[in-house]
Formats: C-alpha cells, sequence, structure tokens
C-alpha cells in the first residue's frame, strides 16, 4: 500500500524538485522492491557501433573489441591508468619464515618515480614455506597491510587512513593499536594450509579514498598539464595491482600464472578493472563490489550511478557522471566488464543481505557476461539460475555465491574462492 502510494506521487515530487531546482537524489528512495525494477536492455558486448558488427570470432574479440571496450570503460568510466612518466623499482626489504617455519613472510617496496618526486607503496606478500612456486591471491585493504594479521613485524604505513573507533583509528593515523585488527578478513594461515600465498598493500598508500582533486598519492607525481577529468581512484588502485603482479611474477617463489586478483566491495571495483584491463591476471575475484563492480546499473536497485557519483566523486572519471540518472545512455554494463576478463576464470561473490550492492545483478552481470566466454567455446553462466543463499556454483569457468549475511569478506567466501581457484588451476 505503501509502495504504491510512494509510486503515484513520485513524478509529482519529479515535477516540483526540477521547478525549485532541489537535487533529485535528495528526494529519492533507494530502492529495494524488484517490482520497480525498470524494463531495459542490456548492450550486447560482441557488438561494435563503430563498424556496425556483432563480432563471432576469437581473433576479433582480441584485435578489436576487447581493446574497443576497454578504452571506451576508460574514456567513460574509470579513466586511464596514472602509468605515463611513472619510473617503477621494486625492493625486497626482508624474507623470512614465520608460523614456526609453515610459512614466509616478505615485504616489498614498490618505488614508484616521475621528475615529480617519488613515492613508497608497500607489498606484503605471505607464501606456504615450500620449494615450487605457489598459486597466490592479491588484493587491496583498507586500513593498513598491519591490520590483516597480528604478526609483529609487519610494518606500520604512514599514509592517510580514515579514522575508526573500532580499530582505535584517531587523527587519520595508523599505528601499533590498529595490528591485527582485520584479521577476520584475511585467513593467512587457512590460505598457507591449502597451499596459497597471499600478497596485499593498502589502498591508501595508493591514492588515498577522499576528493583532493587528484593531488595527492600516486596522482601527484603525474605531470602538471594531465587532464584531470581523466583520472580516477579506482584506476589507480587497480594500477597499484597490475605493478604488484609484476613483481609477483618475477618472484621465483610465485607460480607467474596462477596469480589471482581478488577485492572486497569498492576494493572488488578495482580488482574487476585490473583484471579487466590486464591479461596476465590467470582469475579474477569479485566480493560484493556492487554499483560501479559487478552489478547491473541498469537495474538501480541499491546503489546507483547517482549515488555513488555523488559520494565518491573521485571514484570514477569525469564523463562518468553523465550517467547519473540516465543508465540506460550507457554504451555499455557492467556484464561488459566481466565479459572483458574472458575466458579467464572469474568468480563473483554477493552476500544476501547486501542489497545495497544488489546481489541479483551482480549474478545477472555474471550470467550475461557467458555470451564471450561462449566465443571461447567456454560454458559460463549462460544457462544458470540464481542459485539458492549458500549454494556456490564452482563448475563452470565463472562461478557465483550468495553467502548468507552481510557486506563483509568472511571464511565462507575465501574457501568457495579455494575451492574454485583449486579447480581452474587443476590443484587437488
Ligand atoms: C559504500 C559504497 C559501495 C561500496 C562500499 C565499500 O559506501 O556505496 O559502493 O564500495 O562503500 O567499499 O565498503
Amino acid at each position: 500500500m505503501q509502495v504504491r502510494y510512494t509510486y503515484r506521487i513520485l513524478p509529482i515530487v519529479f515535477l516540483l524538485c526540477s521547478a525549485v531546482n532541489i537535487p533529485l537524489l535528495a528526494q529519492t528512495e533507494v530502492n529495494y522492491d524488484e517490482a520497480n525494477v525498470p524494463d531495459f536492455q542490456l548492450p550486447d558486448p560482441k557488438y561494435n557501433p563503430e563498424r556496425k558488427i556483432t563480432i563471432d570470432e576469437v581473433e576479433e574479440w582480441e584485435d578489436i573489441q576487447r581493446p574497443y571496450l576497454l578504452d571506451l570503460f576508460s574514456q567513460q568510466m574509470y579513466g586511464e591508468f596514472p602509468d605515463e612518466d611513472l619510473d617503477v623499482n621494486f625492493i625486497l626489504e626482508s624474507n623470512q619464515t614465520v608460523f614456526d617455519d609453515m610459512g614466509v613472510r616478505k615485504e616489498v617496496t614498490i618505488n614508484v618515480k616521475s621528475e615529480k618526486g617519488e613515492k613508497d607503496i608497500s607489498l606484503l606478500i605471505y607464501l606456504p614455506n615450500q620449494k615450487e612456486p605457489v598459486p597466490i591471491f592479491l588484493g587491496l585493504n583498507f586500513y593498513g597491510n598491519h591490520t590483516i594479521h597480528s604478526d609483529p613485524e609487519i610494518q606500520i604505513h604512514r599514509s592517510w587512513v580514515r579514522n575508526n573507533e573500532d580499530f582505535q583509528i584517531t587523527n587519520n593515523r595508523a599505528s601499533e593499536k590498529n595490528r591485527g585488527v582485520r584479521t577476520n578478513r584475511w585467513p593467512v594461515e587457512y590460505l598457507i594450509e591449502q597451499g596459497y600465498g597471499l600478497a596485499t598493500m593498502y589502498y591508501g598508500e595508493i591514492d588515498p579514498d577522499y576528493d583532493d582533486q587528484f593531488e595527492n598519492g600516486v596522482h601527484a607525481l603525474l605531470r602538471e598539464d594531465i587532464d584531470k577529468a581523466g583520472l580516477s581512484s579506482i584506476s589507480a588502485w587497480a594500477w597499484a595491482l597490475s605493478q604488484a603482479l609484476t613483481y609477483l611474477q618475477q618472484d621465483n617463489d610465485v607460480a607467474a600464472d596462477k596469480i589471482s586478483v581478488v577485492g572486497h566491495s569498492r576494493l572488488g571495483k578495482a580488482a574487476l578493472w585490473a583484471g579487466a584491463k590486464d591479461s596476465r591476471f590467470a582469475l579474477v575475484i569479485s566480493n560484493d563490489s556492487g554499483c560501479g563492480g559487478a552489478a547491473l546499473s541498469r537495474r538501480r536497485y541499491g546503489e546507483t550511478v547517482a549515488r555513488i557519483n555523488h559520494a565518491f566523486p573521485h571514484w570514477f572519471c569525469q564523463p562518468f557522471s553523465a550517467y547519473n540518472n540516465a543508465e540506460d545512455e550507457l554504451p555499455f554494463d557492467q556484464h561488459t566488464l566481466l565479459a572483458l576478463i574472458a575466458p579467464r576464470p572469474l568468480y563473483v561473490a554477493s552476500a544476501e543481505e547486501d542489497q545495497w550492492a544488489d546481489p541479483k545483478g551482480e549474478f545477472l552481470s555474471a550470467r550475461h557476461a557467458s555470451s564471450v566466454y561462449q566465443l571461447y567455446g567456454k560454458k559460463g553462466l549462460y544457462d544458470a539460475k540464481m542459485p539458492a543463499v549458500d549454494q556456490p556454483l564452482l563448475e563452470s569457468e565463472v562461478g557465483y555465491h550468495m553467502r548468507s549475511g552481510g557486506h563483509d569478506i568472511t571464511r565462507y567466501d575465501w574457501e568457495q574462492f579455494v575451492k574454485f581457484a583449486n579447480k581452474q588451476f587443476k590443484k587437488s
């Protein structure tokens, strides 16, 4: 009853708002009702409007369509990688056995230099203590490398960090008090037992997560006359993932062809963009990445393009704001981003109570990406139905689950990622 009433008065509210110029966003409620999802048509990732052709061969996909779509995403949504004129070097700072000799911890400085200065990003790596090169998961963390484990040797970063009472983070500075506060999200010992390594960097060391007009982080190293409208924090974070990948591929303890990129929430958006851009990533995992990540924008369910651009203007490049409340104008949708990962394995994870991230939109996006997996003779999820809660789809190159519970990355999520990676990497 109440929903229908809201529905009827909504157009009147819209008219009044535009008459007195009140931003509509403040007035509209978030849609969590499937009945209010509009009809929409998804663009076909294989259709090229410039050439007016639909791609139906792998070679054309790789030579024409994939580069075309990557450019389109760079120009319209994620912005450019901030890589021009940056010189990147790796310094192995430490390499020690840990956990009663079960594991190895390394810390590597990624030094980034330009004519304007330099900046260090710390890459923390845990590996099983074994002779053969191991597969590894690489992902960014929200508060600092020292928060992911109570290991007393992990260096504490000196970058800006979001204050958090629960984690005793004050004055935007990390400290000893926050060591190990995020161990629940990073099951290091479990991964080591499963034969996997884990590598992580603090995202704020790459680009602090607030709107500063791209003055700090790696953006401070870019040339003065760079067009800032084409920059974004998500691209900076994704770019750093690619740099870490370059290091990991050179590390003899890591299996260079089994490096997975993983990310939760905004860092899931960055993981997807990194995985789409850089085909050296063998496997890509999105966890609750939602709007601007795995979820279809055209559904306007939970977080929308307008909301995300208002709340986080620095995440995407400026042209993306043209699609606020105009999702149907987008030349792609998020299934197109996922399709750029084909034929490499892709896993999309949602959480039942995380409706803000639109679990159904995340699933549909993975399913619709499958048309490109099919080009490669792979099934993907093209005929799959949305599975029940806690019933993961692990059989094809595109995996999916909707975990019970809320917005988080949990042990359950990691267990599915390991099972999926085991299948893809033919590991038992
Ligand atoms: C929210 C944002 C989401 C998601 C999340 C997170 O505030 O609206 O898109 O990225 O933050 O990163 O935790």
